[in-house]
């Protein structure tokens, strides 16, 4: 059994080589990338080029070890999903069988998760028929969330280094992604670029974001793929363990617009349990945690702003902890932390697991319709007053 991490594109693959930084994410989840762009798979740093996909006009896949490589995948599809949609509809039948090269028979993948940027042409293009690949290649009872990042959209010559990239432009192909996405995914969790702030937004500061995402959905995901706990055996403790099952129940709809799927922010909160004399001397120094404090935390760190929290379908709660946080002398109360997840939804899954690591990190995802979020309303619009070059 394998847990797809796909990255498709630069934005998508970064966030993707980040999450397999971690320790323990391998023993059951594998990374791909699939890019148009050699250089952006050159430069990760947890993802082997036995793990690349290239993307090519006129190659079309290309496998990351094949000779050549470099000479074969060129061009790219400059933030032009169309063009890079057209592409992967003539080659979704290679991405199939490359997908079973790489992780084995179908069957065996339960659920997977697409990254992409939005705002770009390669991974926003091509990613509903990397999710269409991974249902044929899984033979259809597979899980899949999409992963978008949304553009920075205040200023274009703040976001990227190519001036020539608008903010109109990134926001129609922000609405092309979403509109497609909608109808192949299981779930959809938005990452807005624009939460750095203005100032913030600047390309050098991705990888500091990125890797607040990649704790996030490494947090998120602890329990079946990093702990690889089975919840039947996992008693004595206040709060079940969060399986990927749980994360696309809170990613889907079961209101009045049944079948729709659901929008989701995340935000992750973290806290020291041991003082710095205590990392030296393990017996002394374990600190009491917060951990309502470091609830409202995770939910003011979501990564869409300005998340309207009254309109939340469902909440999604996860603390990792040390196993004397979970079930021994420091146990946290898990009925405040549900209380406060409460205060906006009452369909609210809380879990917990275990860590070794010292630290307490709590990890929420909030689930909207499209149309209760604000910053989508707003890149409608910049998409509509923008007039195709
Ligand atoms: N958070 C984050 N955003 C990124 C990163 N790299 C690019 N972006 C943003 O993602 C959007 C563009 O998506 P990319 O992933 O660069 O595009 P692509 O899929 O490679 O497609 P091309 O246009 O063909 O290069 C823009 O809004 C960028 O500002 C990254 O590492 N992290
Ligand atoms: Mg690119």
């Amino acid at each position: 059994m394998v847990y797809l991490f796909i990255g498709a594109g630069q934005a998508g693959s970064a966030i993707v080589d980040d999450i397999f930084a971690h320790d323990g994410m391998r023993i059951e989840a594998a990374p791909l990338a699939l890019n148009s762009t050699v250089r952006d798979l050159e430069n990760l740093s947890n993802i082997g080029d036995d793990r690349w996909i290239g993307v090519s006009d006129s190659e079309g896949l290309v496998p990351g070890t094949e000779p050549g490589f470099e000479e074969l995948v060129t061009g790219g599809f400059g933030r032009q999903p169309r063009r890079a949609d057209e592409t992967m509809e003539n080659h979704s039948g290679t991405l199939v069988s490359m997908l079973s090269e790489r992780f084995g028979e179908a069957g065996t993948v339960p659920f997977a998760f697409v990254f992409l940027g939005l705002g770009g042409g390669t991974g926003c293009g091509i990613a509903p028929h990397v999710i269409e690949a991974i249902r044929e290649y899984a033979s259809g009872d597979v899980k899949v969330i999409a992963v978008g990042v949304l553009p920075n959209t205040q200023d274009p010559v703040h976001d990227v280094s190519d001036d020539e990239v608008s903010a109109g432009r990134q926001a129609a192909n922000t609405v092309y992604g979403l509109d497609r996405l909608e109808n192949t995914a299981d779930g959809l969790i938005l990452v807005d670029n624009q939460r750095l702030g203005y100032e913030n937004a600047a390309e050098g500061r991705f990888s500091e974001y990125n890797e607040y995402i990649a704790g996030a959905f490494v947090d998120l995901v602890a329990g079946p793929v990093i702990e690889q706990i089975d919840p039947g055996e996992y008693e004595d403790v206040d709060a079940p363990i969060i399986d990927i099952q749980d994360i696309v129940t809170s990613l889907s709809r079961n209101g009045t617009n049944g079948g729709e799927i659901g929008y989701g922010t995340i935000g992750r909160a973290v806290q020291m349990t041991k003082s710095l004399p205590g990392y030296f001397l393990p017996k002394i120094g374990d600190k009491e945690v917060d951990a309502v404090e470091l609830t409202y935390s995770a939910q003011a760190k979501q990564t869409v702003e300005n998340v309207p929290f009254a309109d939340a379908e469902k909440a999604l709660g996860n603390i990792r902890a040390p196993r004397e946080y979970i079930s021994g002398s420091q146990r946290i109360d898990v009925s405040e932390i549900r209380r406060r997840l409460r205060e906006h939804t009452s369909e609210v899954n809380l879990g917990m697991v275990p860590t070794n690591r010292n630290l307490v990190s709590c990890t929420t995802l909030y689930t909207f319709g499209r149309e209760d979020l604000d910053r989508l309303s707003e890149i409608e619009e910049i998409a509509e007053a923008h007039v195709p070059a």
